[in-house]
């Protein structure tokens, strides 16, 4: 989510990074658009609302685990030996997942500092209000940052240990490699003792079929659709280009090779559209074929396997794991080596 009044030279930053981001990603032989571009305001509504989809079962997935849970990852996390913690968020946005995370931190030592790192002050602005609003014992000390890009701004409190969340399966967004450098740069910021607590989809499996992990992103409703040609629709009033959403349709589609979610859009006609010239390039005309496919995210859906070699080729080392009970979902704690 955009933040509430970004300054105008933040403004212009965004639509320079838009503006370079759209003309690699479509003029490369296999177009593309790389998912960060999905959450502008309107499609970070849209996110939200799936999120409560029926078909998308990730976040209420996760949420179970966390509430059935809670008090044990907790105590694992402090080490069992009385640790206090302090609790980061990467890409908290308005934190909704976070607050039975918080209550149990609450339970076990009084009063806990949660920071929660996120691009949008809108997001961080909701989460601190509906935090200090309901879980007395929480200290927010919001931080504006991209996390991908950045290294991670963690304000280290003297004497107690870090307990880091990556939640909601953000991780299965990035490519193998970018998901190691992310979370290399996390572990950079740790010590050795503090915790990463990582949320992440699983793919197919005996209570799992392909169907529904399909359905996730394909929804009755229409509203990963709508989610996915929004992308376009931010191109227009970002950049002046003329797509029409109406002309591309939403496809996704499971990869088993790389075990991963598809999400593109179709081009139902041969098509032209213009990109008018800015401070990223000169102005472009680009043509689709019927059939042809703009790439706009994978989600990639891990094993057991692959989460702890993940881990560990970040220099994290497993200390426990959650899952709901058709393994739908998991929850990693994973201790910095
Ligand atoms: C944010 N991220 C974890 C979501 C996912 O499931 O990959 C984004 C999303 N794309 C379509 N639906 C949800």
């Amino acid at each position: 989510m955009p933040p509430i009044a970004a300054a105008p030279e933040a403004i212009d930053s965004t639509i320079h990074a838009v503006a370079t981001e759209a003309r690699t990603g479509l003029t490369s032989p296999r177009k593309t658009l790389a998912p960060w571009l999905f959450y502008d305001e309107a499609g970070s509504i849209l996110f939200e609302q799936i999120t409560e989809l029926p078909e998308y079962y990730l976040t209420r997935t996760e949420r179970s685990i966390f509430a059935a849970h809670a008090d044990e990852i907790l105590r694992e996390a402090a080490g069992g030996d009385r640790q206090t913690l302090t609790l980061i968020e990467l890409g908290a946005g308005t934190a909704a997942k976070t607050g039975v995370l918080l209550a149990a931190a609450v339970r076990r030592q009084g009063s806990v500092v949660y920071q929660p790192v996120d691009v949008s002050e809108t997001a961080l602005a909701v989460a601190s209000e509906t935090i200090q609003a309901n879980l007395p014992g929480v200290t927010v000390r919001c931080q504006v940052a991209d996390y991908t890009r950045e290294p991670l701004p963690l304000d280290r409190l003297p004497g107690l240990r870090t307990l880091a969340l990556y939640i909601g399966s953000s991780i299965g967004n990035f490519s193998p490699g970018d998901a190691e450098a992310l979370l290399r740069n996390v572990r950079a910021q740790l010590l050795p003792g503090d915790k990463l607590l990582l949320g992440t989809d699983l793919g197919p499996g005996p209570k799992k079929s392909i169907a529904t992990l399909l359905a996730a992103y394909n929804d009755a409703a229409g509203t990963t659709a709508a989610f996915n040609r929004n992308v376009l629709t931010r191109l227009n009033r970002d950049l002046g280009c003329d797509f029409d959403p109406r002309r591309f349709l939403h496809r996704a589609l499971w990869n088993p090779t790389h075990s991963r979610i598809e999400m593109h859009l179709e081009s139902l006609a041969h098509q032209r559209v213009r990109v008018p010239g800015n401070s990223a390039g000169p102005a472009l005309t680009l043509t689709f074929t019927p059939g042809e496919t703009v790439h706009t995210e994978n989600s990639y859906k891990f094993t057991p396997a692959a989460i702890e070699a993940l881990l560990r080729s970040a220099d994290f080392a497993i200390t426990g794991s959650w899952h709901d009970e058709n393994h739908l979902f998991a929850v990693t704690l994973a201790n910095a080596v």
